[in-house]
C-alpha cells in the first residue's frame, strides 16, 4: 500500500525519470530511434524497478494515469532532442490495461498530436499478449491507433504464448523479437526459432528489430540474418536524456 501511494505521488509530482535506449539500423549503423523506459528513484526506497512498479500500476489501474503522464513527458523529451539538433523516432510502452481503455488511447494520441505534431515520430510498443486480446474496447483502441498514423510495434515477440494469427489485421509496422529468443539461440547454437521469427516479420513486411543484443558475436549473426535494427547493451544501456544526447553527439 505504501508502494502504491508512493507511486501515485511520484506520478503527480513528475518524480519518475525517462531513460532512452537507442535502436541502431544495421544499414549504415545509424541511430534512428530510441525506446523510452521509465526509472523511479524513491528517496527512501531507492531505485524501484519497472518490473515492480509497472505490474503494480497495472493491477491497481493507475497505469492509465502513468501512461498519459508519459505521453506528455515524451513530447517534452522530443522538444529537448529537437533543440539539440537530434532527429530520431521515439517509442513508448503501452500496457494491455491501457489498450482496454480507448479513451486513454485517444488522450495519448491527442497529446502527441497537439503537443508535438507530425515532427514527433512516435511509436507505440505493445506486447503480443496485449494486442491479441479480443473484445470491443481493444479493437476500438487499435482502430484509433491505426487512424492516427502513429507507429505500432509488437514488443517482446516470442516471449508470450499467443499465436499471431490476427497480426495481419493489425496496423503493425514493426516486430521486436524478445531477447530470450536471441539468448536461447546463441546458447544452443540453434537458430531455427530466431530465423522463423525473422521470416514471419518479413512475410508480413514488418520492420524487424532484435532486442537484448549484448555481444559482438550476436551482432554479427544478426547482420548475416539481415534484421533491420538492433537494441541492447552492446549499443548502449538505457540512459537519462541529457546523457543520451551527449552519447549520441560523441558517436556522430
Ligand atoms: O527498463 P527495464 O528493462 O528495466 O524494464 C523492465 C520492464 O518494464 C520491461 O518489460 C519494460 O517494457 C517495462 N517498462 C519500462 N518502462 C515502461 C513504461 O513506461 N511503460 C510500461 N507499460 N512498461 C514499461
Ligand atoms: O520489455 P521491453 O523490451 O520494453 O524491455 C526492455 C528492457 O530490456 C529494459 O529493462 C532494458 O533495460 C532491458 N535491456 C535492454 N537491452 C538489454 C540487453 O542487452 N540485455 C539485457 N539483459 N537487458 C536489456
Ligand atoms: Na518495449
Amino acid at each position: 500500500l505504501f508502494l502504491l501511494s508512493a507511486l501515485s505521488a511520484a506520478i503527480d509530482q513528475s518524480n519518475l525519470e525517462l531513460y532512452l535506449q537507442p535502436l541502431m539500423n544495421l544499414q549504415g549503423d545509424e541511430i534512428v530511434a530510441a525506446e523510452v523506459l521509465l526509472r523511479w528513484h524513491h528517496k527512501i526506497l531507492g531505485a524501484v524497478s519497472p518490473m515492480v512498479f509497472v505490474p503494480l500500476a497495472e493491477e491497481t489501474g493507475i497505469i492509465t494515469r502513468l501512461t498519459v503522464w508519459l505521453a506528455q513527458e515524451v513530447c517534452r523529451v522530443h522538444h529537448q532532442l529537437q533543440h539539440a539538433g537530434i532527429d530520431i523516432g521515439l517509442s513508448i510502452n503501452i500496457s494491455a490495461e491501457d489498450l482496454a481503455h480507448p479513451d486513454v488511447i485517444a488522450r495519448i494520441l491527442d497529446i502527441a498530436k497537439t503537443q508535438a505534431g507530425d515532427a514527433l515520430r512516435l511509436k507505440l510498443e505493445l506486447t503480443e499478449t496485449a494486442v491479441m486480446r479480443s473484445g470491443r474496447a481493444v479493437r476500438e483502441s487499435v482502430d484509433l491507433i491505426k487512424a492516427s498514423g502513429l507507429g505500432f510495434s509488437i514488443d517482446d515477440f516470442g516471449a508470450g504464448h499467443s499465436s499471431l494469427s490476427r497480426i495481419h489485421e493489425l496496423p503493425v509496422n514493426e516486430l521486436k523479437i524478445d531477447r530470450s529468443i536471441l539468448e536461447t539461440s546463441m546458447a544452443r547454437q540453434e537458430f531455427s526459432v530466431l530465423k522463423s521469427a525473422i521470416g514471419l516479420a518479413r512475410s508480413l513486411r514488418l520492420r524487424v528489430v532484435v532486442e537484448g543484443v549484448s555481444t559482438s558475436e550476436q551482432l554479427k549473426l544478426l547482420r548475416k540474418l539481415r534484421v533491420d535494427a538492433v537494441q541492447g547493451y552492446l549499443i548502449a544501456r538505457p540512459q537519462p536524456v541529457e546523457q543520451f544526447i551527449a552519447w549520441l553527439k560523441a558517436r556522430n
